[in-house]
């Protein structure tokens, strides 16, 4: 029987990743794209998947209720025939997003207009659409910014489903919201719909605008000595749970394939370790065999090699957030129990592949992405030029 699936937010970290997973599962895969002046989108992270013949992508703007309906139209049509033969249910993967929790108090209309109101919107044709007999089941992209700074004694405490929330950002209150609404709709409508509160998850494909990659993009550039003044970050403090996204796409997975019944719930998604960006720093210059050293405070807190003194990070006090969640720590007990889903990357050896990888980058092609497999047929299927 045909499987199909719906992933908003395709052309991202998780969603690319995402899609490959499906695809090689024979999974029929409805790609929404957005409209940019890089017409139609860009699809860099995608590009190698565009041959397969089980991909399909077409316009959706979350900004827009009417592309929303229209999206699903599109799915529902494409996918009539085959649904009244029998069929499973259409595993819908939510994880399009104004994801940058800092760019989101410069733009906090917007990101609760994407990460909050079209979650509502979307749910809403989605059951008008196929909402009778277990049709579509939902995965939504929630997150461990919901938890906020806890109160106390500035102890890292771990946070698992039953830890209160505290949102701290224009992108985790929408994001709060978003939880409720599912969580709602599941309850209301008894809908396999759950969230996937994934605590920070990262790739070589990471955006270049988050932490993480800023930093190894940082490193391999100076590895390969095509910029020598140093990274310039925020809040060094900050501590997170860093895990590696190409296995948090399975949490996904399994929270739609492999709950039933009881475990239909939310699950945390987490390494169950933490580390600070300082921390982050100091391992991924080691890849290339720098020991660093960090001096000085605050604003004039830096980080320089120990063997030629050079300055390798400073602080850039425009980095700094309004407000920034301090310390993130994540237990995944629950869905290692009842869905069998476990972390097996360690930090070092993510921050190791991704360094190694921007070196690779760098080396072969410059800044842009690279993929093995070039794009031969044109398969986006309603998106005119
Ligand atoms: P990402 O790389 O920033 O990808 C975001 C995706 O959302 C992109 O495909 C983007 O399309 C799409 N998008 C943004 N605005 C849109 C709009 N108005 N209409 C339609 N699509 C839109 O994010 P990610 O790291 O893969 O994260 C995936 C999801 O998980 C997000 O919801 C994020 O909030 C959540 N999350 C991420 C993490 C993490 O550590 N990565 C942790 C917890 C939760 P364009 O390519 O056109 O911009
Ligand atoms: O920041 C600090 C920053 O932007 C991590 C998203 O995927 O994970 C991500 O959100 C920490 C913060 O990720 C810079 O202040 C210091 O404390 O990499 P980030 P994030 O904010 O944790 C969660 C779970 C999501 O749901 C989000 O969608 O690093 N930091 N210096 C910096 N952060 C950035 N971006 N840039 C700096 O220069």
């Amino acid at each position: 029987m045909q499987t199909s699936a719906i992933i908003t937010g395709i052309t991202g970290q998780d969603g690319s990743y995402l899609a490959e997973y499906l695809l090689e599962r024979d999974i029929q895969v409805y790609g929404g794209i957005r409209k940019t002046s890089s017409s139609p989108s860009d699809l860099a992270r995608i590009q190698h998947l565009l041959h397969d013949p089980n991909l399909f992508l077409e316009h959706l703007d979350l900004l827009d209720p009417l592309s929303i309906a229209k999206f699903v139209s599109f799915v529902d049509n494409k996918t009539h025939m085959y649904r009244k033969q029998g069929f499973n249910p259409i595993q819908v993967y939510n994880l399009a997003a104004q994801s940058h929790v800092g760019d989101s108090f410069r733009i906090p209309t917007v990101t609760h207009q994407i990460n909050a109101v079209a979650v509502l919107i979307f749910l809403d044709r989605l059951h008008a659409h196929f909402g009778e007999n277990d049709g579509f089941r939902f995965y939504q992209a929630s997150t461990s910014e919901l938890y906020g700074n806890l109160k106390g004694t500035g102890e890292v405490v771990e946070m698992d489903e039953d830890t209160p929330f505290n949102p701290a950002s224009p992108y985790a209150v929408a994001k709060a919201a978003a939880f409720q609404t599912v969580k709602n709709y599941r309850e209301t409508y008894n809908i396999h719909a759950v969230n996937g509160i994934l605590f920070n998850h990262e790739s070589p494909r990471r955006g270049i605008d988050f932490v993480t990659r800023k930093i190894t993009r940082g490193v391999a550039d100076y590895a390969l000595g095509k910029i020598d003044t140093p990274i310039e970050l925020g809040n060094v403090n900050a501590k997170r749970d860093w895990g590696d996204a190409r296995e948090y796409i399975e949490a996904m997975y399994v929270m739609l394939n492999e709950a039933e019944g009881e475990t239909i719930q939310d699950y945390v998604v987490a390494s169950g370790t933490t580390h600070s960006v300082r921390k982050f720093v100091t391992a991924a210059f080691k890849v290339i065999g720098i020991q660093v050293k960090w001096k000085g405070k605050g604003l004039d807190e830096v980080a320089v090699d120990i063997k030629t003194n050079n300055t390798l990070v400073k602080i850039n006090k425009d980095f700094h957030r309004p407000l920034d969640v301090q310390a993130l720590l994540g237990n995944p007990k629950k869905i290692k129990e009842n869905l069998r889903w476990q972390p097996k990357t360690t930090f070092e050896e993510l921050v190791e592949d991704m360094v190694n990888s921007d070196i690779a980058l760098l080396q072969k092609n410059g800044r842009e992405w690279h993929y093995e497999k070039k794009c031969k047929t044109n398969r986006i299927a309603h998106v005119h030029s």
